[in-house]
């Protein structure tokens, strides 16, 4: 196992991969969507949030992450000594019509395969990726932590429909015509990932790249009404069936899976470290169930991380391991400070 640090676009500098080694990391996961692009309510600093009008405005729809500029992040990282281990998400920008099978599903689909030849090219090994239409919706912002830390937390479902140029809660279309997205079905949405995977995955097998799927954060079977994909630990293996590949792979979130209503987090780590489906894993502590749960720090939460932790060892799970989000610490660099706590207890377990 190898300690990582997920690091947001605007993370991406010398100070950030100094930061990562000092706390004994030997890996980086980055972020190229800027989340905080042109928001009122998510404010960099912390992992992105924001009201009902999601997170900003996302990229250029005509700008392709360049196998060059994919290169050169990587060897800055690796001259910072560290392995550039994945990108995380893709941009909404680049693949708004994948997830909601718009008139532009078909160009987006090759924006995609474009983008992971381009990864493979860079000799990035994995790329992370959330098939969701509503993404990362729906959380609070509060002092739910241990000695009143802010963390993020969910305090009731949010079923408010989402407006038309919304996608994955950033905004393609400013322009956008007045109105909703409709609603699509489950049935839709596994057709549209099934689509999606079939693309993919031939491109990602010969380009040596993992896909990585996270789950639904938060795990609820709607959000802004429209239906999620991995909601429950069962349904990450009908996504492994969907299109078997041993690119077919996730991005193992286990903060989000002890979120969920069913099943046992201990059986979800080894159910699918035991498959070798594991392309890098998420690591942080929760309190609750969805709708009503709250992060907590790594120690402090429903998870006894040193069991999640012995089960992917007696699985020989090598891969990466990043605390996705912790609780930010009181002090004059809060984020900084939370990271270290994480890393430094994950550091002393492994
Ligand atoms: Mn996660």
């Amino acid at each position: 196992m190898k300690l990582g640090l997920g690091l947001y676009r605007h993370q991406l500098n010398a100070e950030h991969y100094r930061f990562a080694r000092q706390c004994g990391c030997t890996h980086v996961v980055i972020h190229l969507v800027d989340y905080f692009r042109s928001s009122r309510s998510n404010q960099p600093g912390d992992q992105p949030v924001g009201d009902d009008s999601g997170w900003g405005l996302a990229g250029d729809p005509d700008r392709l992450w360049t196998a060059a500029e994919l290169r050169a992040i990587k060897a800055e990282i690796n001259a910072a000594g560290l392995e550039l281990e994945a990108i995380e998400n893709f941009d909404p920008a680049h693949w708004h019509d994948v997830l909601l099978d718009g008139p532009r599903k078909a160009a987006q689909l090759e924006n995609v395969k474009t983008i992971i030849r381009n990864v493979g090219e860079a000799g990035i090994p994995v790329m992370g990726y959330n098939f969701s239409i509503a993404g990362v919706a729906g959380r609070v912002k509060g002092r739910f932590a241990r000695g009143d830390a802010e963390a993020v937390g969910m305090d009731g479902p949010l079923d408010t429909p989402m407006p038309n140029g919304m996608a994955w809660n950033m905004v393609y279309d400013r322009n956008a015509a007045p109105g909703c997205v409709p609603a699509a079905t489950p049935e839709q949405l596994w057709q549209r990932l099934g689509d999606f995977l079939s693309a993919v995955l031939p491109v990602a097998e010969a380009a040596g790249v993992t896909m990585a799927a996270h789950p639904d954060d938060p795990p609820l079977p709607t959000i802004r009404s429209q239906p999620r994909l991995v909601y429950q630990p069962a349904l990450y293996q009908k996504l492994i069936d969907l299109r078997p590949s041993p690119r077919n792979a996730l991005e193992f979130c286990v903060g989000t899976l002890a979120e969920m209503t069913e099943g046992d987090i201990y059986e979800a780590v080894d159910t699918y470290s035991r498959q070798g489906k594991l392309a890098y894993v998420h690591l942080r502590n929760v309190r609750g169930k969805v709708p009503f749960y709250k992060e907590t720090f790594i120690d402090d939460g429903d998870v006894d991380v040193k069991r999640v932790l012995r089960i992917l060892k007696q699985n020989h799970f090598t891969g990466v391991i990043i605390p996705d989000h912790a609780p930010q610490l009181s002090c004059a660099a809060p984020w900084h400070a939370g990271m270290a706590y994480a890393l430094g207890y994950l550091k002393a377990l492994m």
